[in-house]
């Protein structure tokens, strides 16, 4: 009698991919929870509420008066690169309240995208201060907005006091093609300067 091929349905098979975690991080407001939505090739997580009045004179809404609601918690979202390489990525909440947050969420990554405003860099400090806590490699990600000061790289380093080495790159978290080339700037930074082996 003929039998079935034997199958064991408790594993999976070995898919050849390389599956990393990146943080997507930045001040309020930055665009984050936008980037996550333009990268993510599933329907991507999140958890937004509403922007009340009692967040009024806490959460500055300068320059993004259109926004309605902020992360409290997490995004996630997935994009596979060429090579199979899977990113996770997790986005964190903005504002400085959620810092222990923060460091939850950074756990396990291997680098990191830290979005910035220009019109207001200040806002960013606490962010990279934690970033680099934490040991974390990353890429810095421009933002802009229709109002958004240009300021030449170099100009942009000293100010953020960046390594020569760190990707600086300019972006519009709305379009899937320019996020896209900022991860891709990520990734072969960490590529270059850490035990990633996208082959
Ligand atoms: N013009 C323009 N608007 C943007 C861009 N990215 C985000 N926005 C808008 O700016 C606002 C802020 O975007 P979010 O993605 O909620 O920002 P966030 O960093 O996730 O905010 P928090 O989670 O509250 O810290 C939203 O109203 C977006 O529609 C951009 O590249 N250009
Ligand atoms: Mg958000």
């Amino acid at each position: 009698m003929d039998s079935a091929p034997s199958v064991n349905p408790k594993y999976l098979e070995n898919a050849d991919q390389t599956l990393v975690k990146i943080l997507v991080a930045g001040p309020f407001g930055v665009g984050k929870t936008t980037m996550i939505d333009a990268l993510s090739e599933t329907v991507p997580l999140h958890t937004e509420e509403t922007m009340t009045q009692a967040g009024i004179g806490v959460d500055d809404l300068a320059g993004v008066q259109n926004k309605s609601t902020t992360t409290v918690a997490i995004d996630f979202g997935r994009r596979t690169l060429p090579g199979d390489l899977v990113l996770y990525l997790f986005g964190t909440p903005g504002q400085q309240r959620f810092k222990p947050l923060w460091e939850d969420i950074t756990r396990g990554a291997l680098g990191a995208l830290v979005l910035v405003d220009t019109r207001r860099l200040g806002d960013s400090f606490e962010v990279f201060d934690m970033i680099e806590e934490q040991g974390l490699r990353y890429a810095v990600v421009v933002n802009t907005f229709p109002d958004t000061p240009t300021y030449a790289p170099e100009v942009l380093r000293d100010r953020l006091d960046l390594a020569d080495q760190t990707p600086l790159v300019t972006c519009d978290a709305r379009d899937a093609t320019s996020s896209i080339d900022a991860l891709i700037a990520l990734v072969s930074h960490l590529i270059t300067h850490s035990a990633l082996d996208a082959s």
